[in-house]
């Protein structure tokens, strides 16, 4: 079944601007915000709370078929800091946001993140994981890789993406 709505993945490491830019999208598009975050907590997708790095550890398969349904509907923006379960067949456009790091410590230290988990997450986005992740896990011609350091950043990219969004529309009327 062919959607009438296309399906984007707002990915990229904590603290890049997902949820920011998802909200904003939502609001320009219509799209729906879905974030993983709430559907592993309401919908309990996970196997408990790791302590050291204060998370939920994600059943993925239960997270797959919490959204499944939904997601196969079309419409979604997808916000989640990994890309690479979701099917191929389930996703349009993957945008990864990126940050440098001295902003991103900045903006992980105001979250009050754990010394490990804020380390292996600047490790995490100097290394360009979420990149990397998402180039193996899709076609190339799908995967944008966009810069969220300051307000403008998040401006252009969101106008970009509603542009993108337009143009897929009246592609697949
Ligand atoms: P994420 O959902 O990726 O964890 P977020 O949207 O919650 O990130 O943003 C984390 C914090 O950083 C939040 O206080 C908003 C701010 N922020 C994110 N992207 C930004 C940008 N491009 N310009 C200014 N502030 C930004």
């Amino acid at each position: 079944m062919s959607r009438t709505l296309p399906n984007i993945i707002i990915t990229g490491t904590p603290g890049v601007g997902k949820t920011s830019h998802c909200e904003l999208l939502a609001e320009r598009t219509g799209l729906k915000h879905l974030s993983v975050n709430d559907v592993v907590k309401s919908k309990e997708c996970h196997e408990g709370w790791d302590e050291e790095y204060q998370s939920w550890i994600v059943d993925e398969d239960k997270l797959l078929d919490a959204i499944e349904d939904e997601v196969k509907q079309g419409g979604c923006i997808i916000d989640w800091h990994a890309c690479d379960l979701f099917p191929k067949s389930w996703i349009d456009l993957v945008v990864v946001l990126r940050v440098e790091s001295s902003v991103l410590y900045d903006r992980l230290t105001e979250r009050k993140y754990p010394e490990l988990k804020l380390q292996e997450n600047l490790d995490s986005e100097i290394m360009e994981v979420l990149l990397q992740e998402a180039r193996d896990s899709y076609d190339e011609e799908i995967v944008v890789e966009l810069q969220s350091n300051d307000a403008e950043q998040m401006d252009e990219n969101v106008d970009r993406i509603e542009a993108w969004f337009k143009q897929w529309k009246e592609n697949n009327s």
